[in-house]
């Protein structure tokens, strides 16, 4: 008898293509693929160099590649986070721009997650220019904080992302082994919990051009950036729309963005009326 816990897809009934994408994403914690829509990317991009320039007060340099990478030329690590605002604050209030952002991994989220979604209604970015700890994500895991298991994170790069300038995440098995006995961490802290896996933790090599789709339940975050350049990536959660939520609910935090003509169909239906009680 087949239960939730063990529940397995019949192979038969997905492509080839589907079941390795699948095994990719289960055994590793990730899928990386080339972006479905690059005029969607360079626009995303060009958007957020644009806000940045007009909230520093500068011209908006031609090479919008060059200028994100040196923002530390132009921004103190002390005046960091107002950027970062402002331009989250401007990217969240263009409604294409959450279009856009699912157009750059539309096939991908279908093929891990479903074709009948519920996306966050803010998307995130991260800024972490180089040497500065003023912006780190310790080591977590989303579901520790109301996240739902059913959720992923698509992640995108607006700048090349490599070693310590990228995201960490564990992979699946040492992550279960630690995870399984955390007792062990009790009452100490999330640099002691770094130390234990530091020699485990994958930082993602990932271009711009790309996207990643990641398992938020592993143990993920970032270090200092050692690299000479700064860092710009992008985060929003995905889930099935009717799969579990937990704290993180429909309407407020997750919003339908692919009801199918049958789900509304079922929505709106009323059985048969006007018959005596
Ligand atoms: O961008 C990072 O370094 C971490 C992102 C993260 O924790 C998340 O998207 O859940
Ligand atoms: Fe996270």
């Amino acid at each position: 008898m087949t239960t939730a816990s063990n529940a397995s897809m019949p192979g038969s009934f997905l492509t080839n293509e589907e079941i390795a994408l699948g095994e990719r994403y289960v055994n590793h914690g990730y899928a990386i693929e080339p972006v479905e829509d690059r005029a969607a990317l360079n626009r995303m991009r060009d958007f957020i160099a644009e806000l940045a320039a007009r909230h520093l007060g500068i011209a908006l340099p031609s090479d919008r590649n060059n200028f994100l990478n040196r923002i530390g030329d132009h921004v103190s690590p002390a005046k960091l986070n107002d950027l970062r605002l402002a331009v989250i604050n401007g990217v969240n209030a263009e409604p294409w721009f959450r279009e856009c952002y699912f157009a750059v991994g539309r096939k991908l989220l279908s093929n891990i997650v479903g074709n009948e979604l519920a996306m966050q209604r803010r998307v995130n970015l991260s800024v972490q220019l180089p040497d500065d700890d003023s912006s780190l994500l310790p080591v977590h895991a989303d579901v520790w904080s109301g996240d739902s298991p059913y959720e992923v994170v698509m992640w995108l790069p607006l700048v090349d992302c490599y070693k310590t300038k990228a995201m960490y995440l564990m992979p699946p098995g040492k992550d279960r082994e630690i995870q399984s006995q955390f007792s062990a961490f009790d009452g100490k802290s999330s640099e002691d919990l770094y130390k234990a896996i530091e020699s485990d933790v994958k930082f993602i090599d990932i271009s711009y051009g790309q996207v990643i789709v990641f398992n938020h339940n592993l143990m993920h975050g970032n270090r200092i950036n050692r690299e000479p350049e700064t860092r710009w990536s992008m985060n929003c959660r995905f889930k099935s729309l009717f799969s579990p939520y937990a704290d993180k609910r429909l309407g407020e935090f997750f919003e339908p963005i692919t009801i199918r003509p049958a789900t509304r169909v079922g929505m709106n239906h009323a059985l048969p009326g006007g018959f005596a009680e």
